[in-house]
């Protein structure tokens, strides 16, 4: 385990580019500074917190409120759910979405590309901390491209000698101007559970607007999303590989006073379209031994 920010940087340093420092809760963060943006991604978590693309606002979202602390998600960024999303199936003293938002990640590599885009690489595998959570060997793989798009992937193979079933997803909180003026494109027909309500449904509009909590999961849905963000005066692309379903949540005013680690305020500002493979016994992925799975975003701003 390598941990130390003198080790980081001694290892992954690289002049004027990428730097680690310590940020709240003592976690090391990674600064990302290169021809096309500027971005913070936090080792716990293996989690992007912050990319500003030259010339625009940060796409992403995070909470002024967000707690920084062992065993605690981080509100916002691209929180990675694995190996369950949502509640456990059985436990529910388990974490919600998994333990790889709440794991402190090895970088295993950190490097630039020709056109000076960054590739940051991490990976974790079981331990005594997963084992009772997920009696399962695994390795787990994070890349996160920090370049003209962001590009995020979780690869999971089964190091076990037998099968296991699992779940994800790239929960990605968008920065957004007000969600009252926010609609998403690309869902029109797609059918959809509600929260945890077991009727289908299917969406009609061509575009979802939002004017109170949200939280729906598309089944069986690979389309493309775009989201029309009309007080920044900007269009965000959101694509995804190896994914079946895709999540679209934002928590409106009465949940939000709920949640401690959020401004009253703080749903207006953030939009969540998430890449998942996310519903107990749809849609979840099973592996047999040596077998590895793949997921994937790429997000754009497009004018
Ligand atoms: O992706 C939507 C969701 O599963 C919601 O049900 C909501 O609870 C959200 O994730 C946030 O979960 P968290 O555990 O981060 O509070």
């Amino acid at each position: 385990m390598m941990h130390s920010i003198q080790q980081l940087n001694e290892k992954f340093a690289i002049d004027g580019k990428i730097h680690f420092r310590e940020g709240n809760g003592d976690f090391p963060l990674i600064t990302v500074s290169n021809s096309h943006a500027f971005a913070i991604v936090s080792v716990y978590g293996a989690q992007l917190l912050s990319y500003i693309r030259c010339g625009e606002r940060d796409l992403i979202w995070m909470s002024d409120q967000s707690v920084f602390a062992h065993g605690k998600a981080i509100r916002g960024g691209i929180p990675i759910c694995f190996p369950w999303f949502g509640p456990h199936p059985t436990e529910k003293s388990f974490p919600q979405h998994g333990f790889a938002r709440l794991t402190t990640w090895e970088v295993d590599d950190i490097s630039q590309t020709n056109d000076d885009s960054t590739v940051i690489q991490f990976s974790m595998k079981e331990s005594a901390d997963t084992l009772p959570l997920w009696p399962h060997q695994f390795k787990a793989a994070v890349t996160i491209f920090i370049g003209k798009t962001i590009d995020v992937k979780l690869t999971v193979t089964n190091t076990d000698n037998a099968a296991f079933e699992y779940s994800d997803a790239l929960h990605t909180y968008f920065n957004i101007n007000d969600i009252k003026s926010t609609v998403i494109e690309g869902l029109q027909d797609e059918m959809y559970y509600e929260g945890f309500d077991t009727t289908l449904q299917t969406q009609k509009e061509a575009l979802l607007s939002f004017s109170s909590e949200t939280n729906r999961r598309y089944v069986n849905s690979l389309s493309r999303c775009i989201i029309h963000d009309k007080g920044y005066f900007r269009k965000i692309k959101v694509d995804k590989g190896g994914s079946k379903v895709t999540v679209v949540w934002n928590p409106g005013a009465a949940v939000t006073k709920t949640m401690s680690d959020m401004h009253p305020d703080g749903y207006l500002k953030f939009v969540c379209v998430e890449p998942a493979n996310a519903y107990p016994g749809i849609d979840t992925i099973t592996l047999n031994p040596g077998e590895s799975h793949s997921i994937s975003t790429s997000i754009d701003i497009i004018v």
